[in-house]
């Protein structure tokens, strides 16, 4: 019964759970949009929908040690703030072992969770802004480190359904105090109201930092001298080093939340595509890329085979004033296919890597699946 008044949603969502409510986006659909449209970005609730939330009413609470407690409306964020509209990829990335696959090389398999992204145009308030106003003198916005606390737990109106637990997630106080952090009170997904399932009326953005803190309707703001104790900032959504996510309850370092340096996914063939192989010169292969550091995507390399590389093309990316990028670059490149393997029938394997412009590497989370190449493709047909 907890799950009674769950919206509608679309079909196109590829459904992994219906009770909490989890459904990935195709990858087609992902790589045909340079912003992901809202009603196929993917999803991702713990809880049931939180039921009441209302736009004109809503309001959230900020307190903290040194600062004081208040009470901000919803409509004061909109109208009092000026408003930062950016794209911004989200991610999903927990620890769980099927999750982690998206981490390590999965031999002859695309990262099962490709579908768990998306790049949205979100529009709101900076949390640096409001923290600067309702403490002009309480807090030292210039360094963070003046303050008592040193983490933002956020805190959603999604309760769990026997314990009446809150969902709460915290970010480094440092992150959301950064002039380039771009932490968002986000009202808006691609120039709408948000979507009930993205967190209406009010949700987090952090750009670069794990999905599981980007809270979703957000009705508290506790600044905080420990990161919060939540199990799915403590436990589930972790980011551990690649040699420790096998390790059951492994905890990682305070704060360790961002997303992985470089990363890049083929999105366009699907693993597993039929090619015939003796007309099929070069294939066609799309994907994005994305830095969680905000550092521009330098190139990004794709093979099929293996023995040589094609540089692809950026179809679409965007950049903030600061030079930032939160966005995902969406990249096409032709990829010759080897007289090798055009010989004889059989898989062939698609890579890619990139790299971004401080030279981090995406190096064991390299993305790369099997196409195969087939004889007389269509004959008899
Ligand atoms: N916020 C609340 N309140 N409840 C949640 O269950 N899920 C988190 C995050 N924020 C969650 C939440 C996780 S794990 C992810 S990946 C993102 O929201 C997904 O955001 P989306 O559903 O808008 O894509
Ligand atoms: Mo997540």
């Amino acid at each position: 019964h907890f799950y009674a008044h769950e919206p509608p949603r679309s079909m196109q969502l590829l459904v992994q759970c219906q009770k909490p409510f989890n459904g990935e986006t195709p990858h087609a659909v992902l790589a045909s949009a340079f912003v992901t449209p809202a009603d196929i970005h993917f999803v991702r609730n713990h809880m049931p929908l939180p039921r009441g939330l209302d736009a004109t009413k809503h309001s959230i609470t900020i307190e903290g040690p040194g600062v004081g407690a208040t009470t901000l409306s919803l409509h004061d964020i909109r109208t009092k703030f000026p408003a930062h509209t950016f794209c911004s990829v989200l991610q999903c990335a927990g620890n769980r072992r099927s999750e982690m696959a998206a981490y390590r090389l999965v031999e002859g398999r695309a990262p099962w969770n490709s579908g768990c992204m998306g790049n949205a145009r979100w529009t709101g308030a900076l949390l640096r802004d409001v923290l600067a106003s309702l403490w002009p003198q309480e807090l030292d916005v210039t360094n963070p480190l003046n303050n008592r606390a040193r983490h933002v737990c956020l805190i959603g109106a999604d309760q769990h359904g026997e314990t009446g637990t809150y969902y709460e997630g915290s970010t480094p106080l440092a992150k959301a105090l950064d002039p380039l952090g771009d932490v968002l009170l986000a009202y808006e997904m691609n120039g709408k109201q948000l979507l009930p399932d993205h967190g209406y009326p009010l949700r987090m953005v952090v750009p670069g930092y794990v999905g599981a803190r980007q809270v979703k309707w957000l009705t508290r703001i506790v600044l905080s001298e420990n990161e919060s104790e939540a199990p799915w900032q403590k436990k589930d959504y972790k980011l551990l080093p690649q040699e420790v996510v096998d390790h059951e309850g492994a905890e990682g370092p305070q704060g360790w939340t961002s997303m992985p340096a470089v990363e890049s996914a083929i999105l366009t063939p699907e693993a597993g595509s039929v090619f015939p192989a003796a007309t099929a010169k070069s294939i066609k292969v799309r994907g994005y890329a994305w830095s969680g550091g905000g550092v521009p995507i330098a190139c990004v390399d794709v093979s099929a085979g293996g023995s040589s590389w094609t540089v692809a093309r950026v179809t679409a990316t965007e950049t903030r004033p600061s030079g930032r990028v939160w966005a995902w670059a969406l990249w096409e490149a032709d990829v010759p296919v080897p007289e090798e393997s055009r010989k004889k029938a059989g898989p062939l394997r698609i890579m890619c890597k990139a790299m971004d412009a401080a030279s981090n590497t995406q190096v064991a989370r390299e993305c790369c699946f099997d196409v195969e190449l087939q004889e007389s493709v269509g004959e008899g047909a």
